[in-house]
């Protein structure tokens, strides 16, 4: 039996499960937020990497439950846990350009904030640069529906796609997620540390945050936090972690 076929039934079997990963502020090193990433945990074939089986359901369909579930369980866990530990933190949830394309995207939103009674102001949608570039004027609704109920739109992976940066001032983004590629040399490489720089300061004339993802080391934590970057996520702080595990880390890391 293929992946492909097994999807659907892993759904009900109930394979599935978001990690959540700690995004912290640069400043102080303060947990503000997590970012929810989905696990396939198969029977026998063990943890599949979203990178092999969320093409397979973007190709099958699947993707559309899946990620409502996914939307969904996510407000509903971080709210859960906001609520133990009278925190605040956010949710930032990952959309395929199928599920944001959908004419129920919003609707879908709505749901999920509804029924897990999460606050709108603490719920990020991550879209790729490629939904923003080739955004229509129904997709541009859309982000002006999804930001006008108080959700956040981050651009995720930014700067590796594509060179348009015309979007940036178009639509309604709040927050930037610096893709990892950009950090690796950040230390040895002018060309990288400018590149960097230069994304930091064009969000902020935009006044949009900066989160830099795949932080690995204190040197590159002090060098993001010298260019002023907000945010940051990587496992120099924490990996993605099961729901249970949360409590535990946020007391012992603040
Ligand atoms: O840590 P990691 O291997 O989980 O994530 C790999 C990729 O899978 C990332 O690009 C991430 O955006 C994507 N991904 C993780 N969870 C989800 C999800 O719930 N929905 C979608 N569409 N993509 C996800
Ligand atoms: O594409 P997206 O940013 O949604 O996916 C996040 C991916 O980055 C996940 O696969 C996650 O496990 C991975 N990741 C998170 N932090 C780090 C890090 O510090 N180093 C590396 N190499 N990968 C990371
Ligand atoms: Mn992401
Ligand atoms: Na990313």
């Amino acid at each position: 039996v293929t992946l492909r076929r097994e999807l659907h039934e892993a759904m009900s079997r109930g394979d599935f499960c978001l990690h959540y990963q700690p995004i912290i502020q640069a400043r102080d090193g303060k947990i503000v937020g997590f970012e929810a990433l989905l696990r396939w945990n198969h029977p026998t074939l063990g943890n599949i990497p979203p990178s092999k089986f969320i093409p397979l359901a973007e190709q099958t369909g699947q993707i559309i439950p899946l990620g409502q579930w996914v939307m969904a369980r996510a407000c509903w866990d971080i709210k859960q846990l906001n609520n133990r530990l009278a925190t605040h933190y956010f949710v930032s949830v990952n959309v395929s350009p199928l599920q944001f394309h959908r004419k129920d995207f919003v609707a879908q939103l709505q749901i999920a904030l509804t029924k897990s009674d999460l606050a709108p102001t603490l719920l990020d949608v991550e879209v790729t640069e490629g939904v923003l570039v080739e955004a229509n004027d129904g997709e541009s609704q859309t982000l002006k529906a999804v930001r006008s109920m108080g959700v956040g739109v981050s651009i995720d992976d930014f700067g590796t796609g594509y060179s348009s940066l015309s979007y940036l001032r178009k639509l309604p983004i709040s927050k930037i997620k610096l893709d990892r590629e950009f950090l690796i040399d950040i230390q040895s490489c002018p060309r990288s540390a400018a590149i960097v720089d230069s994304i930091i300061q064009l969000a902020h004339s935009l006044d949009l945050e900066v989160v830099a993802e795949g932080v690995e080391t204190a040197q590159q934590h002090r060098d993001l936090l010298a260019r002023t970057c907000d945010l940051c996520q990587g496992y120099l702080y924490g990996k993605a972690m099961a729901p249970h595990c949360l409590e535990a880390f946020i007391l012992e890391c603040g």
